[in-house]
């Protein structure tokens, strides 16, 4: 299929770490299309008619990883959907994949990465700008105890995907931890050098 020739790469960092923040700046300058596997499980919660609303409803609240069929599902769906809409074929995939089922299961059904871009930022910078964002966000998972969980998930599920594409020489690690701008640039270095 025409998937095969897309260019993917994955956006990784705990949650807060500003994935979806990088990734509107590199819409911006890149030309990509971003993918937010968290955007588009929301999206799917609250379509009328979803056989899987109230599946994607808990886990999300429960900081757990949705079963990895949906998940796929969706983003495939969506990059067809950007192809035969655009025939653009560049895609930031954020917020996935977060286990180990996924990350071997999409590089083998749909296409392997060109590398994954690691936001790496620390817990207390990650909680502060959550708590901060939950005051206005409506997010269901912006909350003391959720958050907590989806820390949980990250470290024990997530953390091992970015340890597997290490091991392989395909991760770009960008400190988070600074202002977005300072993060930006240095994601914008990463970019050029691959020649994008
Ligand atoms: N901010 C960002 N960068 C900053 C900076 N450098 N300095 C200061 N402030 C900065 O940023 C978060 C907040 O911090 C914002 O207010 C921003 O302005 C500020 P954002 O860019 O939104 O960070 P992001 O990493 O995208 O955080 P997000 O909360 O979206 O990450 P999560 O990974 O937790 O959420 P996601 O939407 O990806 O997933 C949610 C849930 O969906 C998961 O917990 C899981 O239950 C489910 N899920 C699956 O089951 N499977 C999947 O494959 C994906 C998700
Ligand atoms: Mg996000």
């Amino acid at each position: 299929t025409s998937k095969d020739q897309a260019l993917v790469i994955f956006v990784l960092g705990g949650p807060g770490a500003g994935k979806g923040t990088q990734c509107a700046n590199v819409v911006r300058d890149y030309g990509f299309k971003h993918l937010s596997a968290g955007d588009l499980l929301r999206e799917e919660q609250d379509r009328p008619g979803s056989e899987f609303g109230e599946l994607i409803r808990s886990y999300i609240k429960e900081g757990q990883i949705v079963p990895m069929e949906v998940t796929i599902q969706l983003l495939e769906n969506a990059m067809n959907a950007e192809i035969s809409k655009t025939q653009n074929r560049k895609f930031l995939i954020d917020g996935f994949p977060r286990k180990m089922d996924q990350a071997l299961k999409f590089e083998e059904a749909v296409v392997p990465s060109k590398f994954t871009l690691f936001l790496d930022c620390d817990d207390q910078t990650m909680h502060e700008r959550l708590i901060d964002r939950g005051k206005t966000s409506g997010r269901a998972d912006d909350n003391e105890e959720s958050i907590k969980k989806r820390f949980r998930t990250f470290v024990e599920q997530s953390r091992p995907v970015v340890e597997h594409f290490e091991k392989e020489d395909r991760v770009v690690k960008v400190d988070a931890t600074t202002s977005k701008e300072e993060v930006y640039k240095r994601v914008q270095e990463h970019f050029e050098k691959e020649g994008l």
